[in-house]
């Protein structure tokens, strides 16, 4: 018999979301994420043991899995859903400080350019990797992220692009944000972006998918 812990992973891992979600058919009427979280709250699991032993784990095998090409953006996203109702339960506490986070990601996709599915996959593995992430959205001028560097000093900045056109901002933004903070990191990606053009524009980090941009984060954390 799985431990609670054990179960969480798994959920997470399959995207189950909770008791009546019919998603993946084989755990079908089984508790999901949702009611077996509360359950381990409930029994005084430290919520530090739930994301460090369930939800981090779960959501690194989903990242691996979706780089080998095993699972596709439906699943993940359904692992990012159910990752995403275990957090709802967890908030309180990295809130009140009781959990720390490994740090502050601020994520958008640059100015002009209006996709935002893989930068918001992105950002729900981040924040799997047990990180506190500030989704500023789509068309995100040089000057929120600049904002957002003031308000938090130290943050890591996570820029997506889409467009051929829209590649220029992200080098602009990367560009504008260097000249004024120069330790800031910058990691980038996008379907069109690749690693010449992030050692062109002087970005700190290119992946081409969400668990490299974990990868790196977590590097940048030890
Ligand atoms: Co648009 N679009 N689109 N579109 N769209 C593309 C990108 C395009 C390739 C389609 C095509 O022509 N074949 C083409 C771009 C051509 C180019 O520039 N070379 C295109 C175009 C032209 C346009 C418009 C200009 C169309 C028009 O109006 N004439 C217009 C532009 C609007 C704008 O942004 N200003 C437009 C609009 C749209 C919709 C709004 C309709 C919609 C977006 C909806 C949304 O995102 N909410 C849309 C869509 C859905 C697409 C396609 C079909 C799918 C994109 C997607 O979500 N992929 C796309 C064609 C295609 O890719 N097949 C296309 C799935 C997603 C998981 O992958 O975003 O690459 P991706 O993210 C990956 C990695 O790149 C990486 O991780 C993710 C997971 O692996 N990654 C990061 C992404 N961000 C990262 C950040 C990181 C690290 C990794 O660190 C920070």
């Amino acid at each position: 018999m799985d431990t609670l812990l054990e179960q969480i992973l798994k959920c997470v891992e399959f995207g189950k979301i909770n008791k009546q979600s019919p998603f993946p058919p084989d755990m079908k009427g089984q508790d999901g994420a949702d009611e077996l979280t509360k359950k381990a709250l409930d029994e005084g699991i430290d919520p530090k043991m739930i994301l460090d032993e369930a939800l981090i784990p779960a959501m690194g095998i989903v990242g691996k899995k979706f780089s080998k090409n095993e699972i596709f953006v439906p699943q993940m996203l359904m692992s990012a859903k159910a990752m995403g109702t275990s957090m709802n339960y967890l908030k309180p506490y990295f809130v009140s400080g009781q959990v720390k986070q490994k740090g502050i990601f601020v994520v958008g996709t640059v100015a002009g350019d209006l996709h935002d599915i893989g930068k918001n996959l992105v950002a729900m593995m981040v924040e799997g990797g047990g990180w506190e992430v500030i989704n500023l959205g789509v068309d995100v001028s040089t000057e929120k992220f600049a904002e957002m560097i003031e308000k938090h000093p130290g943050c890591i900045i996570g820029l997506s692009a889409l467009l051929t056109t829209t590649m220029t901002n992200m080098g602009k933004t990367v560009q504008e944000l260097k000249e004024k903070y120069s330790d800031t990191q910058i990691l980038i990606g996008g379907a069109p972006v690749t690693q010449e053009y992030c050692e062109q524009i002087g970005a700190n980090f290119y992946s081409p998918d969400p668990q490299g941009a974990v990868d790196y984060l977590n590097k940048l954390a030890s």
